[in-house]
């Protein structure tokens, strides 16, 4: 009986040792969400959809754009990466292209028509490079992220009709 009541007592330091490090694993996780939310922005935002390499020569496809904006996030991994993204516009869109990222690199966002055709490139030092393309497709139209200057930078690529 002496034995078993010390196993007993060995059992219950062992549970109360799991549940001492499970309590310190959830102070870790909410202090962790605590941080992210003071003022910087997470990455990658919620719901938007991770870039897949290779999408060099490839267009990702990202699919039908509807009313809700497409959000991407992606990373330039440096200068000679090029990040492309197939959309579908089923209609007439006024289309909103807009890239962000934080940090010191030079990124440029372009649009290319179903027939291959730059109809736009935003090339500016400005950080976010946006603009509105009026009246495009319907067709797929294929969205082009690239860098004059970067390494391994992250950005947001936002895709809507406007
Ligand atoms: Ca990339
Ligand atoms: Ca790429």
């Amino acid at each position: 009986m002496g034995r078993e009541g010390r196993v007993g007592n060995r059992q219950l330091e062992g549970a109360r040792g799991m549940l001492a490090v499970a309590a310190a694993a959830i102070l870790v996780l909410v202090c962790g969400c605590g941080k992210s939310d003071k003022g910087t922005n997470p990455w990658p935002p919620a719901g938007s959809t991770g870039e897949l390499e290779p999408n060099d020569a490839a267009p990702q496809n990202l699919g039908v754009l509807g009313t809700a904006d497409l959000v991407v996030a992606g990373t330039i991994a440096s200068a000679s990466d090029v990040d492309q993204f197939a959309i579908t516009l089923t209609q007439t869109t006024n289309l909103g292209v807009q890239i962000s990222w934080s940090g010191s690199s030079d990124l440029d966002v372009g649009v290319m028509n179903p027939s291959g055709i730059m109809v736009n490139f935003q090339d500016t030092g400005a950080n976010p490079e946006h603009c509105t393309l009026p009246e495009l497709g319907p067709g797929i139209f294929t969205v082009r992220a690239t860098a004059k200057s970067a390494s391994g930078q992250k950005y947001v690529l936002t895709l809507g009709p406007r």
